[in-house]
């Protein structure tokens, strides 16, 4: 034990943390400037590749930054499922990247590892797959986590390359149910399923062919590159790729992208007068956020913009199709829909006029996505366009077995189509975690199916008027929340303020958080009109910077 501990010193030697900084996994892992990052991802190294040793299965470290701007970097861990890194060992993921001195941190990963009875194996007993999106920085942070997991006795590190997000968590979760899990399968396998949701379809009169004459913003990131692959295996299907972040098409996440689309109301960069009217899609810079919009108005430069929580409610209903259709069959099957604050109001309304059960839960992936694996089928989306849909094994199992049953009898019953058609969606979506990709996937075999226009998906109900605002503050961890995050704790009498900020509007509704990947305070507002959240938005971002001292307000 202490030999091998040893050699983990030494190696960390050549990464020392910068000085006081701290560290914190928040809600996607550890992010900061990429400058900042080399002791952090090394150790991130070591945690991903003790939890090998742990669970006996193959991890994954992701090297991403997601929609943060291109200086910035981070990493985060996926667990043997697929799913982000168990909470428990958030801990000891801090301790350890914050562990200043040798001692420290010698003492944190020989305690972690007793409290957990982990002992170091003999080689090839772990194995962490690493991956990273288009950052400058990627290369070099590459260096350091391998070094990280390599340094742990007994545990192999794979480069899998440039990836997005979702690729790598689709294909830990594949490793560790020994299913087909290479780049090359996750295209395999998204391209047949989308086919025979396609050749599934109702043939409604008023539904055209499908041409798939979509236009995708890949935010200057990895999503467009690998869209085009995805395509290739797509003969015949056309999108249009904007923003693939070749030379001169601008920056990542800069301006474009699922999560300046969503917080802006704006035309991204690279977009104008030949997409009036088209159907349009934008991914963030590592692929796993999507949302669509489409220009209605090019003088103002405003979109319409079809969010997360409307993506959820198209799939939500199709899939909610499909189980009535199969309703004699199956009772005791169930439904969730997983949602979190930020979901505007009138999509929780309408869907609970659906009939469909709607959960809350804390800002953050790994929460949703832990409630939506309660059901049966669980959908769960972020507001911002990260989410998917979870099938439970027992459901998969009896949708297999009544897929037999029914294809003895006949091919053209309706129900043996619907069961089918779940079968393929539960191919198609990442269940692993949300991903851009195969969800524009089955958006699009959806549209067709239902015969929708982007208009009238747009339609189902209208978004109650929202604003967001980030606030720089001295500290953010000064702001203490309750209640899913949905109240202020501290400082004593901002949530006072923000209450009667919201009584001043009808339907006003309004709530602040500590950003967990940004250094800012992010502040939410509703109200009945645009001008009305605007202004409570305001209103509220200037309580903030006057209870926890501003820096800046965008
Ligand atoms: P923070 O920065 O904690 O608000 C953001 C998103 C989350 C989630 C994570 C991970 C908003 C308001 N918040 O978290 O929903 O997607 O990033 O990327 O969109
Ligand atoms: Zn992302």
């Amino acid at each position: 034990m202490d030999e091998a501990i040893h050699l983990i010193l030494q190696s960390a030697s050549a990464f020392p943390p910068p000085p006081g900084i701290k560290f914190a996994y928040g809600t996607a892992g550890f992010r900061s400037n990429a400058s900042l990052l080399s002791s952090t991802v090394f150790r991130a190294g070591i945690v991903a590749a003790l939890r090998s040793l742990k669970s006996g299965s193959v991890i994954g470290l992701m090297i991403t930054a997601s929609h943060n701007p291109a200086s910035d970097n981070g990493v985060k861990v996926a667990d043997p499922g697929g799913g982000m890194l168990t909470q428990d060992w958030e801990p000891f993921a801090e301790a350890l990247a914050n562990a200043v001195n040798p001692e420290d941190f010698v003492q944190t990963i020989k305690e972690f590892m007793r409290n957990e009875g982990i002992s170091f194996k003999e080689a090839c007993s772990g194995e962490v797959l690493v991956a990273r999106d288009t950052r400058p920085s990627g290369e070099s942070l590459l260096g350091a986590a391998m070094r990280g997991i390599r340094a742990v006795k007994g545990v192999v590190a794979v480069d899998m390359g440039i990836l997005t997000t979702p690729q790598l968590h689709w294909m830990v979760r594949n490793r560790n149910r020994s299913t087909p899990a290479t780049e090359f399968d996750y295209y395999t396998q998204l391209s047949s399923s989308f086919r025979t949701l396609m050749s599934l379809s109702l043939k409604v009169l008023e539904s055209e062919p499908y041409t798939g004459d979509v236009v995708v913003d890949g935010a200057n990131g990895v999503g467009a590159e690998k869209l085009s692959l995805l395509l290739s295996f797509l003969e015949g299907l056309e999108m249009q790729i904007k923003n693939s972040g070749k030379e001169g098409e601008g920056g990542l996440n800069e301006r474009v992208g699922a999560d300046f689309v969503q917080k802006e109301k704006v035309i991204p960069c690279g977009f104008g007068v030949g997409d009036v009217g088209k159907r349009c899609a934008s991914f963030d810079g590592d692929a796993d956020r999507l949302v669509y919009f489409y220009i209605s108005s090019l003088e103002k430069q405003s979109i319409d913009l079809i969010d997360g929580d409307k993506i959820l409610t198209l799939f939500a209903i199709f899939i909610n199709q499909q189980l009535n259709c199969l309703q004699e069959k199956c009772h005791s099957f169930k439904l969730g829909i997983v949602q979190t604050a930020y979901a505007n109001g009138a999509s929780t309304n309408y869907l609970r006029y659906l009939g469909l059960e709607v959960v809350f839960t804390l800002t953050g992936v790994k929460y949703l996505h832990e409630k939506a694996a309660e059901y049966d089928i669980g959908i769960y989306f972020e507001a911002n366009g990260h989410g998917t849909i979870l099938f439970s094994e027992k459901f998969l199992a009896w949708l297999s077995a009544l897929n037999e049953e029914l294809g003895s009898f006949s091919t053209g019953l309706e129900q043996l189509k619907a069961v089918q058609r779940l079968l393929a969606v539960s191919k198609l979506i990442n269940q692993a975690t949300g991903d851009a990709l195969s969800g524009c996937l089955l958006v699009e075999a959806i549209l067709h199916y239902m015969g929708f226009s982007i208009q009238t998906w747009n339609k189902l109900y209208q978004d109650l008027p929202s604003r967001q605002i980030k606030v720089k503050v001295a500290d953010k961890t000064s702001i203490v929340t309750t209640d899913a995050e949905t109240r202020v704790l501290r400082p004593l009498g901002l949530q006072e303020a923000i209450d009667s900020e919201v009584a001043k509007h009808s339907q006003g509704r309004a709530f602040v958080r500590p950003s967990g990947t940004e250094d800012a305070v992010r502040v939410y507002a509703e109200a009945l009109t645009q001008e009305a959240a605007d202004s409570l938005a305001q209103a509220i971002a200037e309580h903030v910077h006057q209870f926890a001292g501003l820096v800046s307000a965008t």
